[in-house]
């Protein structure tokens, strides 16, 4: 694609040593040597050391946009920075046109970490998503969006897009957010759920990035009011069909991201993904474990609270030397009316999850697939079968044993990066707290004259 005119990338530098060329980009750090200016600018390809001689440049500050025009020098053999892949070059120029001016900043961003609290990395979210680890969290996300498109599709699965204004709440009654819909009541879709499951009479084999609102009324560092999922969902398919296909998506996508992103990767000091053969257990099954390895009895709990998925993984590390374990079984009742219950033993379901790092990054099931069965499942749950009209007619007209899963964008990325925070893996995160700006406190900032 072209460039502005002229605009040599600063990663293509490389190549120029001893020509001119015309570079453009941000202002990252600026470096005083009496009347020699060193400046550090970067552009999506890297970042190079510019040596503006001339008096040129006195009133720089970071961030502010610039087109120089130099000459690509080699630098002295002393002077070479190993960490950077423009290292060994710099480039001289007395020519400097300044394209946009910066005010100045708020914080310092000149360190390889961006140390802030986190309401203030996101208070200023615009200008802190420019700071190189930051960019990198996002670039790795990215990553993790194109392993997954290519392992769904690799399924033999079609890319779909769901519609997120719905006429009701698939996940769970409570965590809904109602919209005015002219004279109407609508909602915020919580899941692309039921459109996924519409399309397997249309595909078979369907996939998604979609948004999934969830009015959540707590703060915590997992979840998000709106969070991006990537699901999958498979007709003529039995319970084991749908566990290898998720650890197999799962596997595929995360071994795809860590090879595309490997030098972003490495910036964050994490373990590579450990990727031996996933243990499966059941609910019961991975309680005991924790009875037994971790002195705790919740065998009677119809869930896993957060310290045992910490500790299952922490197991399943040891004695798999992976770092997913995978969970099926939950109690029929905690799972949505969708789900189909286990025909061996109706009380627990044909339903998973997949934990990762300690945490669940995906949750999926076998369908009901039989029309009057699904019914009586929504009917037994309080719900109005009217809201589900155009559901329910693809299970009228003929549907196959199908199933599917969902992993949490966020979480996925949180956990390949060891983020502590899942706001820190949302460009612009949502939570009861904030829009953009904070919605408790008048927003402190003032637009900067
Ligand atoms: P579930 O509600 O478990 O299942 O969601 C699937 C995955 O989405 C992520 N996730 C969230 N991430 C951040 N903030 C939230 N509030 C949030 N809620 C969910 C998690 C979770 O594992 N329709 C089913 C999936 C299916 O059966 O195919 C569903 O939505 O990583």
């Amino acid at each position: 694609m072209q460039d502005m005119q002229n605009r040599t990338l600063i990663l293509d530098c490389k190549e120029k040593i001893g020509q001119d060329v015309v570079i453009c980009g941000f202002v990252q750090v600026r470096r005083d040597h009496g009347k020699i200016l060193f400046l550090d600018v970067a552009d999506r390809s890297g970042i190079i050391q510019v040596v503006l001689g001339g008096g040129k440049g006195t009133d720089l500050r970071p961030q502010d946009v610039v087109k120089i025009s130099g000459k690509v020098n080699k630098r002295p053999e002393h002077m070479v920075n190993k960490n950077i892949p423009t290292g060994e070059i710099e480039i001289y120029s007395e020519k400097l046109e300044v394209l946009s001016k910066a005010q100045e900043l708020p914080f310092d961003m000149g360190g390889k970490d961006l140390d802030l609290q986190l309401p203030t990395l996101l208070d200023f979210r615009s200008l802190t998503l420019r700071h190189p680890k930051v960019k990198a969290i996002f670039k790795v996300q990215a990553a993790i969006l194109d392993g997954f498109r290519k392992a769904a599709k690799d399924l033999g699965c079609t890319e779909i897009i769901a519609p997120t204004i719905v006429a009701g709440a698939t996940e769970g009654g409570a965590e809904v957010f109602k919209i005015d819909y002219f004279e109407h009541k609508a909602y915020l879709s919580q899941s692309p759920q039921l459109y996924k499951q519409m399309l397997v009479p249309v595909y078979e084999r369907v996939f998604t990035i979609a948004k999934a609102y969830r009015a959540e009324p707590s703060v915590t560092t997992r979840h998000l009011t709106e969070a991006t999922q990537m699901d999958v969902e498979m007709g003529f398919v039995e319970f084991e069909d749908l566990l290898d296909g998720l650890e197999g998506v799962a596997t595929k996508m995360l071994k795809i991201a860590e090879e595309e992103q490997s030098e972003d990767l490495k910036e964050f000091g994490v373990e590579k993904i450990a990727f031996g053969g996933i243990p499966r257990l059941t609910l019961r099954e991975a309680q005991e474990v924790i009875k037994k390895e971790f002195g705790r009895d919740n065998t009677k709990e119809k869930d896993l609270t957060p310290q045992d998925e910490t500790d299952l993984c922490k197991w399943a590390l040891l004695k798999h030397k992976s770092d997913f374990v995978t969970v099926t079984h939950f109690p029929t009742s905690a799972k949505p009316f969708y789900t189909k219950p286990d025909p061996k033993d109706p009380e627990y379901s044909l339903s998973y999850d997949l934990l990762f790092r300690g945490v669940e990054i995906l949750s999926g099931s076998q369908r009901i697939n039989d029309y009057q069965q699904l019914l009586d499942s929504i009917k037994k749950r309080g719900m109005n079968p009217e809201n589900f009209e155009m559901y329910l007619q693809a299970f009228k007209y003929g549907m196959p044993p199908e199933g599917g899963f969902s992993f949490g964008l966020e979480r996925v990325t949180m956990h390949v990066l060891g983020l502590a925070n899942i706001r820190q893996a949302s460009l612009f995160p949502r939570d009861m707290e904030r829009v953009d700006i904070r919605l408790t406190q008048n927003s402190k900032l003032k637009t900067q004259k």
